[in-house]
């Protein structure tokens, strides 16, 4: 009996030893799975040479900011493009118009790596009749390709994104790029402010600051220690600032616009008789 349970006990630490040889072996594998760390693929369109394979942290998209990751492949080597140069026009297709939205720049993650990636921001929703497509045109050694694909841009559950116009006429997007997983502690905010200068572009605007204060409506509209307004550290940059949150829960985080000259281009400071300002993004977690 005791020779048995032995034998047996021997047989499942070699066929153990198997397994994990036999999944260890192919260096290609590891490298691929470490680029795509932390991201899913929510998409793929191709083109008559090319499938682009859209990725994302949560695996889709939603109005707001959405930081996106692309790979190009070669439909007939199957290989993935490291020396591809791309850009991106994310178009929303209404009734009455079309328009496109915030976007940075297509940035490769690492040098001679197969990641791709920038940020789109989704100031709409899709609806029944109304939706967004993606056309993405990149260049490979000198040759120009393209191609179109409608993505799914469903309405985010909490306010994530806004679009106002400020006392001084122009028409601004403000939207909350992270924490994407806020904590109970200081977190860094990172929020964007956009002028839609017309239909198709959507500049970063410089210099001005966004006021910060987060509040429980729930909880006597209490607010938290230590916030940080939002500012840029370079021109061009997302705005970066320190958002307390003391406990979990619904938060609205109410904002001001300011411009560089401190003028409030919209919103309006938190008192005993103005709970909440007409310009804000809400969390809940
Ligand atoms: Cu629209």
């Amino acid at each position: 009996m005791k020779s048995l349970l032995k034998y047996t006990f021997a047989f499942f630490i070699i066929a153990t030893t198997l397994t994990f040889t036999s999944c260890s072996s192919d260096d290609d594998t590891a490298t691929t799975v470490d680029e795509l760390a932390g991201i899913t693929k929510f998409q793929e369109f191709s083109n008559d040479t090319h499938t682009i394979e859209l990725y994302s942290k949560e695996g889709n998209l939603e109005q707001g900011f959405n930081e996106i990751y692309i790979r190009i492949k070669d439909k007939a080597t199957g290989n993935y493009e490291k020396n591809a140069a791309i850009t991106w026009t994310p178009m929303m297709h209404m009734s009455m118009m079309n328009h496109s939205c915030p976007k940075s720049e297509v940035v490769q993650k690492t040098p001679n790596g197969t990641l791709y990636s920038g940020y789109i921001v989704f100031q709409m929703a899709q609806n029944a009749t109304e939706y967004w497509d993606l056309k993405i045109d990149y260049t490979i050694n000198g040759t120009a390709y393209t191609t179109t694909s409608e993505i799914d841009v469903p309405a985010s559950a909490k306010r994530k994104v806004t679009s106002f116009t400020g006392t001084d006429g122009v028409k601004y997007i403000i939207a909350y790029a992270a924490p994407s997983q806020p904590k109970v502690a200081v977190n860094d905010i990172v929020l964007g402010v956009w002028k839609m200068q017309d239909m198709m572009h959507f500049p970063i605007v410089d210099g001005y600051k966004v006021k910060i204060d987060p509040r429980m409506p729930s909880m006597g509209n209490h607010s938290s220690p230590n916030n940080v307004d939002a500012t840029q550290t370079a021109l061009g940059e997302l705005y970066k600032g320190k958002l307390s949150l003391t406990m979990t829960g619904y938060w609205k985080i109410n904002l001001q616009l300011l411009n560089a000259e401190g003028d409030v281009l919209k919103g309006e400071a938190i008192t005993d008789t103005v709970t909440e300002s007409s310009l804000f993004v809400e969390i809940e977690f």
